[in-house]
């Protein structure tokens, strides 16, 4: 019986020894420790030994049944240490790993040149005010003293919807609306995306964007007009830079004026940006005529204006040194990251 004994405890050794989990070694023990394991039924065929062998069968049962619970405890903890060892590893987390970068966005030059031109106009104490892309006829031209067959209202320069809708030229329609709203004072500016059937090339694009100003007030004169703009213009490109009025024409205002600034380049002495002129050609602005004032529903006896309008793309161009517009619109991610 001994050798048997011995067989059973070398059979459940090895078995333990090969155990991978903990699922199989509860296997091995209620095999041979069990209620019907085969120690127990051992014990029980110790019947059969005559009574002076039992005691030492017992005893060798018993150191059995220790060796082998003390196997299984080993490999227990073994398995174990090693899940735990394994989970540490697997669920490291390498604190000295570069991070991962997080994508920015930026703001398109266009915004970011808009808001610079906005916080300088609010800091005069303008509003914004906005009108539709889609007009009326009337608004575009008519109001602002743009008669019938005059050379601005050339289809090639406008599209059309049908007779009397268009997509709007300028933003000045904007601002019949405000003054036909709005008794003076008026001061404000209007941004936004005006439309021309011109061809794209480096200085035209059929899609661009204007910013206009409106003041309307009583006693208001050109002095506040080159005034105004002229503080836009210092607090734009630097306290160095000077202003010229030249004298133009637009059918909406009276007299009327282009405004240059001195080249922030060569600060005026004259480079490939100015044409050698020393001058660059900011905007365009006038006092408003009497009878767009009247088709504003504002009487020109009581009140004056002046009116200005710039193109955004142009103004960007300068502040960044862009030589072509359809950068600004082709949205070249490798161009727009440099902002
Ligand atoms: C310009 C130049 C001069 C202008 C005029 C008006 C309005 F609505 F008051 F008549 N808005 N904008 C104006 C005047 C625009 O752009 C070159």
């Amino acid at each position: 019986m001994g050798d048997r004994l011995n067989l059973i405890q070398q059979e459940a050794l090895a078995s333990i020894e090969q155990a991978k989990d903990s699922n199989v070694l509860e296997e091995i023990r209620i095999k041979y420790l069990g209620k019907k394991g085969e120690l127990t039924q051992f014990l029980r065929g110790m019947g059969k030994l005559p009574p002076s062998e039992r005691p030492i069968m017992g005893q060798l049962v018993n150191k059995t049944r220790r060796s082998i619970e003390s196997a299984l405890t080993r490999k227990n903890e073994a398995i174990e240490r090693e899940s735990l060892i394994k989970r540490l590893k697997d669920e490291t987390i390498d604190v000295t790993l570069p991070g991962e970068k997080p994508q920015l966005g930026g703001l398109h030059p266009l915004t970011k040149v808009l808001n610079k031109i906005t916080d300088i106009f609010f800091g005069m104490g303008f509003n914004v005010a906005e009108g539709p892309e889609v007009e009326l006829d009337y608004y575009n031209f008519e109001a602002l003293n743009i008669p019938k067959n005059h050379p601005a209202r050339d289809t090639q320069d406008t599209f059309y919807i049908n007779e009397n809708v268009l997509l709007r030229t300028h933003t000045s329609p904007a601002q019949i609306r405000v003054m036909e709203q709005q008794q003076p004072p008026i001061k404000i500016i209007v941004p936004g995306r005006v439309y021309r059937s011109d061809a794209v090339d480096a200085t035209h694009s059929p899609i661009f964007y204007q910013i206009e100003g409106l003041v309307i007030d009583k006693n208001i004169t050109m002095g506040d007009l080159k005034g105004v703009l002229d503080i836009f213009i210092k607090r734009m490109f630097g306290e160095r830079t000077r202003t010229r009025f030249r004298p133009h024409h637009f059918p909406f205002t009276e007299p009327s004026a282009e405004m240059d600034a001195n080249c922030t380049a060569c600060e005026g002495r004259g480079c490939r940006i100015c044409s050698n002129t020393g001058w660059i050609e900011i905007l365009g602005a006038g006092m408003v005529h009497p009878k767009v004032l009247e088709y504003g529903n504002i009487d020109p006896n009581d009140y004056t204006g002046f009116a200005f309008g710039m193109g955004l793309d142009r103004i960007t161009n300068l502040v960044y040194g862009i030589d072509d517009i359809r950068l600004l619109y082709e949205n070249d991610i490798r161009f727009l990251r440099q902002f």
